[in-house]
Parts: structure tokens; sequence; C-alpha cells
């Protein structure tokens, strides 16, 4: 059974999370979504939600893709998750590529690419007009 973790926000979740999501499923059997918290978010991501936490995470939760969600409420939690969940793999866009390779003694570290042509900043601009 290999485990598999990753870490975001998912705010106005979008075919390029869910993009990033299959593909880092399809790296094991079992993923688990560290989402951000409402207070991790605004404290250090300088991101304001438009869905709560609970409502993110329910949305996270009916993805046929993910096996469980649990909250990412600072930076330092990774190395502690990773033994805590047994994970084999920790898996990230590749807007990150780089950033997290400190882990690579706890586990395979892998960056996928992001789906270049969608953002929550490019549907909030978007919207408005
Ligand atoms: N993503 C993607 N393609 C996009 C947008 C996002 O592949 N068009 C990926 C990101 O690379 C990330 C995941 O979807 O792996 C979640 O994106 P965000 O919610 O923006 O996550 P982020 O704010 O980068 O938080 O500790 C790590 C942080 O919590 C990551």
């Amino acid at each position: 059974m290999k485990r598999v973790i990753t870490y975001g926000t998912f705010d106005l979740l979008h075919y390029g999370h869910i993009n990033l999501l299959r593909r880092a499923k399809q790296q094991g059997d079992y993923l688990v979504v560290a989402l951000s918290t409402d207070e991790f978010n605004l404290k250090s991501k300088d991101k304001v939600c438009y869905f709560s936490y609970d409502k993110r995470k329910a949305l996270l939760e009916s993805i046929r893709y993910v096996d469980l969600v649990i909250p990412e409420e600072n930076w330092e939690q990774k190395t502690i998750d990773i033994n805590l969940y047994h994970i084999d793999k920790f898996v990230m866009g590749d807007d990150w590529a780089g950033k997290f390779d400190f882990l690579q003694d706890q586990c395979e570290v892998i960056y996928l690419e992001r789906t270049p042509e969608i953002s929550t900043t490019k549907i909030k601009k978007d919207m408005k007009r």
C-alpha cells in the first residue's frame, strides 16, 4: 500500500487542482490531502479563502482520488505528517519545484507539472469582467 500526501489551499476548486489530485493518486494507492486552514492561509500564505476550511474539506472529500483530508496549520508539519501517516511519496505541483527536497530523506519527493492556463486568480479576474 503506497501512501501519498499533498498540500494546498484548494480554494475555488478547479480542474487544475483535480488534474494534480488525479496524478498524485496515480503515484500510489492512498492519497492524503493536507488542506490549509483559514488561519494558516491568512497568517502565513496571505490568502483570504472564498470558501471556509469546512466547505473546502467537504469538496475535497467528494473527489474520488482523495482518501483522507487533514488540516495544514503551519509550514513545519510536513516532517511529522510523513511519519504519522507512513507516507511513501510527497507530491506537489512544480511551482514548488525544489522547495521540499529536504523531505527526500523521509520519502520520495515528486513535483508534477501544473495545469498552465487555470488559476484561482484568473477565475476571479475573469468573473469581474
Ligand atoms: N495546481 C496545479 N495547477 C494549477 C493550480 C494549482 O497543478 N493550475 C496545484 C499546485 O501546484 C498545488 C495544488 O494544485 O500542488 C494546490 O494548489 P494551491 O491550493 O494553490 O496550493 P498552494 O497555495 O500552493 O499551497 O505547504 C504547501 C502549500 O500548502 C501549498
